[in-house]
């Protein structure tokens, strides 16, 4: 783990350590710049630190205190051209299912379409020219295939309705980016269009059935993967894509409320992997990609929070491999580019994986 990892402010003022020397561990750690001689707590206060649950995770390390676009830093033109490479026989697969309202959502989310009128307006012209529009009314970030931004997960380090210690990506707060009228930061316009390289983990053919609710794939289930699948782990690059078939996707519009109910997906384990691989984004054929409910039952989406809120890494959750997986296709550029709808959370749209 990287030394990201710091303490959780009570627990730093309960073992003694006061406001400025909190401080102090945070600028050293987090910038990586502090000798190891020069660090009053010493190696042992270190180990504690980085060991805490509950960690300070900004400024960004790499990205810098201002930064919005978390790990879509990593989509550099020197990305795209390796991406590139991966690129053999031209095809294009569709990832993303089809949005209707009939899809499983989570909690209360809707998704409701209208055409308005019938057609919605014309004729226009002599060449009486008539059109039609729709009306969505939708959480449209958050519904069927979605892509989570920074704005979408945060934890709450401070008392009940304490906006200023609610923390998102960057250490930025719900008082300074809640908007009734769209997020004022970390909306989802920051994020960097993605052209880069993915790899996809078959879980549901290693494990030869569905995976179950409340199942946690495990670094070893990644190594199994890729050793049945003839791919290499040092392939897995810092800015790669990474996915994961559970085959919890196969009841999609068949059972939601089983679909609903929980989920396979990764944990904390397997978090730590992707953190330490540097991955851009996560993705898997369920509706969270971490797995629901988690084996830690005191815990509520912890993976949500170490990836995105610690450390700016995206998820897109609801995606299909079905096609890929019949043709055997595992490794592909992944293409997607948030609709930039000022202030979102996340965004709906249409990825594709190129073989
Ligand atoms: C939550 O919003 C809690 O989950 P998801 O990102 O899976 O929609």
């Amino acid at each position: 783990m990287d030394s990201r990892y710091l303490q959780d402010k009570e627990e730093l003022k309960e073992a003694g350590v006061d406001e400025e020397r909190r401080n102090f561990l945070t600028a050293g750690l987090v910038g990586g710049a502090v000798a190891a001689g020069t660090l009053m707590a010493g190696a042992a206060h270190a180990q504690q630190i980085a060991q805490a649950p509950t960690p300070v995770w900004w400024p960004h390390p790499k990205w810098g205190k201002d930064d919005q676009a978390g790990a879509s830093n990593y989509m550099t033109p020197a990305k795209t051209l390796d991406t590139v490479k991966l690129i053999k026989d031209g095809k294009v697969y569709r990832i993303g299912r089809v949005y209707e309202s009939a899809m499983p959502k989570f909690g209360e989310r809707a998704f409701t379409l209208r055409i308005p009128g019938g057609p919605t307006g014309g004729s226009f012209g002599a060449n009486k020219l008539i059109y039609n529009d729709e009306y969505l009314s939708t959480e449209i970030g958050q519904t069927g295939t979605q892509f989570d931004g920074l704005a979408h997960i945060g934890i709450q380090m401070g008392k009940d309705g304490d906006k200023n210690e609610m923390r998102y990506y960057n250490g930025v707060t719900e008082q300074e980016m809640g908007s009734a009228y769209g997020m004022k930061k970390l909306g989802i316009e920051q994020v960097k269009p993605f052209f880069t390289r993915g790899h996809l983990f078959d879980l549901k053919a290693h494990k030869g059935a569905m995976m179950e609710a409340g199942q946690e794939i495990t670094v070893a289930d990644l190594r199994a993967c890729l050793q049945k699948q003839n791919m290499q782990e040092a392939d897995v690059k810092e800015g790669d894509a990474v996915f994961f078939n559970t085959g919890w996707g196969e009841l999609w519009m068949k059972n939601n409320d089983k679909f609903n109910g929980g989920e396979p997906g990764i944990g904390m384990e397997v978090a730590k992997w992707c953190i330490d691989k540097g991955i851009s984004l996560t993705g898997a054929d369920t509706w969270a990609t971490e797995v629901v409910p988690n084996p830690n039952k005191d815990l509520a989406f912890p993976v949500h929070a170490e990836l995105i809120t610690k450390n700016g890494i995206f998820n897109h959750e609801n995606l299909d491999f079905t096609t890929l997986i019949a043709d055997r296709k595992y490794q592909f550029a992944y293409i997607f580019s948030p609709a930039p709808i000022k202030g979102a959370t996340g965004s709906n749209g249409g990825p594709i994986a190129v073989t």
